[in-house]
């Protein structure tokens, strides 16, 4: 075990401060052992922190690749994000928000209880019952946490859609999870300028007809149309509605949310998450991962939009009671050094943010720190993508002032609680290591045929054992389950879709995803999904999208395209795509580069091999490419990719 806790001698790495240790919530090293031993037990255990109506008959029913945990055992994973801290916390500060602008607002627990409550009223009053799906379509505003509570409330599953999405990307989601209701603003600031929210959604959903109510908050000063019957103002309907809501008894396996991500091949795939496991396994991955005190500010600089705002801003750090902070706003706005102003006048003590964000502020420079007082810090998180060792140690060091422990946290949308990380006062860090499994979880580096690699050889991340949080099925998919995540190896051998290997010291590296799922600024993307948008445009043929390495943001969008006959190439062209990817699936996934072609590589069946575009992106060898219908084009292709350079 002296590897797993960084006692063995060797190991070449940061060890957690003394001082943090000795307070940490989490400082016995034996607790790997223990969970390992009994994991079921280790999650029994960490159960009692969550407050049930009628506890579990048994704690885990394993039906590869099917999994059910506390079963039996009721909850209402709002009551625990809320009710549950009021005999202690009512007047507790539950979130502090500031927007752009600067305004700041701020709700006890109590406070934040009455507004959910009101609008669990509303959506009730609105026909929502247990089991709807509610769609939410809103910035990092209040208005966004309060919803999602509200649906927790009722028993109405909710489905967040990142609000930078386009209005189609939208509709998608709406008739998928056929969501009667919609939960949207007007518009949002970005850098000073309005995001038209409320009129994406009227873009988008003209061609729905299945929403019957659209609630909008008033959060700008754009003009907006409103249809009449179906869009209500936020603040109209919440007057007068009754701050008391009985929360709805549900059941540990009762859907809690749905999410959907980015796979491999076709449309996103909603994600199913249930309410027993994942409120113990949020809860408590929170409380270990970031040592929640109780004078914490914590503040998680993810999207609601996202899964780790879902599990890291609103289930874990509520459910323990934490202080939130969240930010609606840029990084640098006005200036470059907003996220320092904000944690020197809130006096925050955690922060967890993504490499994209770590690696821009390295760019920025050290100056922008320096006209704050940021030593309030006390620990600091990474996820969303590979922290690559200098971004990991600029952290550490300036952000950090070589004291706050880091936790680097690999999970996925699929995984709903962090999987892989350190815990702050017992594992010794390594700068670009993920280190350890969380206690309970075991996770290998696997080979094609399902064997562990050795140490230094790269290869697939599996987890082998299930765990509370994990997804249960896609939505309306089952088939799209088995197959992504449970088939590679056997169909009890969890297929993450990321490569990594392990050193001699066992810790888990992380190399990046190996499927065609593409993280720019740790936005997930998939190619597939994004060429079938690119070949709705009248001028694209064909389109092959991959991504490229980038310094900053992780990765970037190349997307090679064929022309229809008839199309010319040109430079107003290539603007128009971008633009027309920018409205078709949103601005965070606009493409750094548009690549004319000719032809693209394609297998004799005529597949395109995005592993050669891939690799010619990424100025990569191609392997082996006798098998193309025409070899000459990774040539022509390569040329035109390095005229860019
Ligand atoms: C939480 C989240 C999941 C993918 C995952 C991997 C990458 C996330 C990481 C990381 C290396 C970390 N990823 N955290 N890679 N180190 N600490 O990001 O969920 O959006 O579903 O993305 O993100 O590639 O497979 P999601």
């Amino acid at each position: 075990m002296g590897e797993r806790t960084g006692s063995k001698k060797d190991i070449d790495g940061f060890r957690p401060p003394e001082d943090f240790s000795e307070n940490a919530v989490v400082n016995d090293p034996d607790i790997y052992r223990r969970a390992e031993e009994d994991p079921e037990g280790f999650w029994e255990e960490n159960a009692n922190n969550i407050y049930w109506y009628k506890k579990w008959d048994k704690v885990l029913e394993w039906e590869p690749p099917h999994s059910k945990w506390f079963l039996g055992g009721k909850l209402n994973a709002c009551y625990n994000c809320l009710d549950a801290n009021l005999d202690t916390r009512a007047d507790k500060a539950a979130l502090i928000w500031e927007s752009e602008d600067g305004d700041i607002r701020q709700y006890t627990y109590q406070e934040l209880l009455d507004e959910v409550c009101k609008l669990a009223n509303v959506l009730k009053d609105s026909g929502i019952r247990k089991g709807d799906i509610v769609t939410i379509y809103l910035p990092m505003i209040p208005e966004v946490i309060i919803s999602m509570l509200a649906c927790a409330r009722i028993g109405a599953p909710h489905s967040v859609v990142f609000a930078a999405f386009s209005g189609d990307s939208l509709a998608t989601r709406i008739s998928n999870a056929n969501s009667r209701l919609l939960i949207t603003c007007d518009g949002y600031a970005r850098r000073g300028k309005v995001v038209e929210q409320k009129n994406k959604v009227d873009d988008g959903i003209s061609s729905i007809e299945l929403l019957e109510r659209v609630i909008v908050v008033k959060n700008s000063d754009n003009d907006i149309s409103m249809k009449e019957g179906r869009d209500v103002w936020w603040h109209d309907v919440m007057n007068g509605s009754d701050i008391v809501c009985e929360p709805e008894i549900m059941d540990s396996e009762d859907m809690l949310f749905l999410m959907y991500t980015s796979g491999t091949t076709g449309k996103p795939k909603g994600i199913v998450h249930t309410t027993g496991g994942y409120m113990v396994a949020t809860n408590t991955t929170s409380r270990f991962v970031f040592d929640l005190k109780e004078d914490d500010i914590y503040w998680c600089t993810a999207d609601a939009g996202w899964i780790t705002g879902h599990s890291y801003i609103v289930y874990g750090p509520l459910s323990n009671g934490a202080t939130l902070l969240t930010y609606e706003g840029a990084p640098d706005y006005p200036e470059k050094d907003r996220y320092w102003d904000i944690i020197e006048r809130h006096k925050v003590t955690i922060l967890y943010t993504a490499p994209t964000a770590i690696r821009t502020f390295m760019k920025w420079g050290t100056s922008w720190l320096k006209m704050h007082d940021i030593s309030s810090l006390r620990l600091m998180g990474s996820v969303g993508e590979p922290i690559n060792p200098e971004a990991w140690k600029w952290y550490h060091e300036n952000v950090g002032m070589g004291k706050c422990p880091i936790v680097d946290t690999w999970w996925q949308t699929e995984t709903g609680m962090i999987m892989i990380s350190p815990l702050p006062g017992v594992t010794t860090t390594k700068p670009g290591s993920a280190t350890m499994p969380f206690p309970g979880i075991k996770a290998a580096v696997l080979d094609e045929k399902g064997n562990e690699t050795a140490p230094g050889e790269d290869g697939f991340l599996a987890i082998l054992e299930p765990w509370p949080s994990m997804v249960r099925t896609v939505f309306g998919n089952e088939e799209r389950f088995i197959e992504t995540y449970w088939s590679k190896w056997d169909n009890r051998t969890y297929f993450a879709g990321d490569g990594a290997k392990r050193d001699d010291d066992g810790y888990f590296w992380i190399i990046g995803r190996v499927d065609d799922v593409i993280k720019v600024a740790g936005h997930r993307i998939g190619s597939a999904e994004f060429e079938s948008i690119m070949v709705s445009h009248p001028s694209v043929a064909e389109a092959g999208v991959v991504g490229k390495e980038d310094e900053l943001r992780g990765e970037v969008i190349y997307c090679y395209v064929t022309l229809k006959t008839g199309a010319e190439e040109s430079e107003e062209l290539k603007k128009e795509l971008r633009g027309y990817a920018d409205k078709n699936i949103g601005p965070f996934a606009r493409p750094k580069q548009i690549i004319f072609s000719d032809d693209l590589p394609k297998t004799r069946s005529g597949k395109i091999m995005r592993r050669v575009l891939k690799a010619i992106a990424n100025n990569k060898d191609p392997g082996d490419v006798t098998t193309l219908q025409d070899p000459a084009v990774v040539d022509m292709l390569t040329e035109r990719t390095r005229e860019l350079e």
